[in-house]
């Protein structure tokens, strides 16, 4: 293994500086919701997602043809044409659509990584798929969790695990950082139910008052989608792997959702 290949985790965006040497991949992680929506949205067909910090930056892309998406405090932002959710995405008509999106956390810490070499987002519904790119690349991997207002979450950080879990025969770990190690602790224990190990986590409390159980379940079932979204010029777009062997997907599948 080369001495350039480790996996590090950052527990929340203000950590990201610290870790940052510059020729890193970049994973944003916001499985409660951001980045599996931004996920079923690409694999649903949309061309691209601009994502934006603010509400009126959002409103400026709809004169150049772009639908908005994107929550505050959970709910669709008055005026957006889609939420954040990502049932919000499947649908037909969204198919080569460009969207412009802002969520509380999520596209926050795009913008920390947007100038980096190379932005990508990871969530439990591309997880094999995820691993199996990153198993090809020749580069270190800062897992960025948008956490919540700056602070830990847990989904965030049992995705992260799950990346140290499934890549670590790949990538050492980052030699000056043990988030790593406890973020694949925690995963380990939370696995075999991620959804029962986060019935006390702040996001799923936070979401259950509106109601959307559905979108938490969802976002924590492995294995749905084969695709992994990518920056490229400032939009997230889809990376179209050469040589990648696909991994087995799970039941479902988003035609049929
Ligand atoms: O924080 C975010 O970016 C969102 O994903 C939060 S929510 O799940 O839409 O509430």
């Amino acid at each position: 293994m080369s001495p350039q290949k480790y996996i590090e985790v950052c527990f929340s965006p203000l950590l990201f500086p610290a870790a940052l040497q510059g020729n890193e991949i970049i994973v944003v992680i916001d499985v409660l919701r951001a980045s599996s929506s931004i996920a079923a949205a690409i694999g649903n067909g949309v061309k691209k997602i601009v994502p934006v910090a603010g509400i009126d930056e959002c409103f400026s892309y709809r004169e150049k043809g772009y639908l908005l998406a994107g929550e505050r405090k959970g709910i669709k932002v008055s005026g957006f044409d889609l939420g954040n959710s990502p049932f919000d995405f499947m649908n037909a008509n969204l198919k080569g659509a460009q969207i412009a999106m802002t969520t509380t956390n999520g596209t926050q810490a795009v913008q920390l990584a947007k100038n980096t070499d190379k932005v990508i987002f990871g969530c439990f519904l591309n997880l094999n798929y995820l691993v199996s790119w990153l198993q090809t690349q020749n580069q270190p991997i800062i897992c960025l969790c948008a956490g919540w207002e700056n602070k830990f979450n847990m989904e965030d950080t049992l995705f992260a695990g799950a990346l140290v879990h499934h890549l670590k025969g790949h990538y050492g770990l980052s030699d000056n950082c043990d988030a790593s190690i406890a973020a694949e602790q925690l995963y380990i224990a939370a696995k075999n139910d991620l959804y029962a190990f986060l019935e006390n986590s702040s996001h799923r409390k936070r979401l259950a008052k509106l109601n959307i159980d559905e979108d938490v379940k969802y976002c924590l079932t492995p294995n749905q989608l084969q695709v992994i979204p990518i920056m490229e010029n400032g939009a997230i777009v889809k990376l179209n792997p050469q040589h990648l062997e696909m991994p087995e997907l799970n039941v479902h599948s988003i035609e049929n959702k």
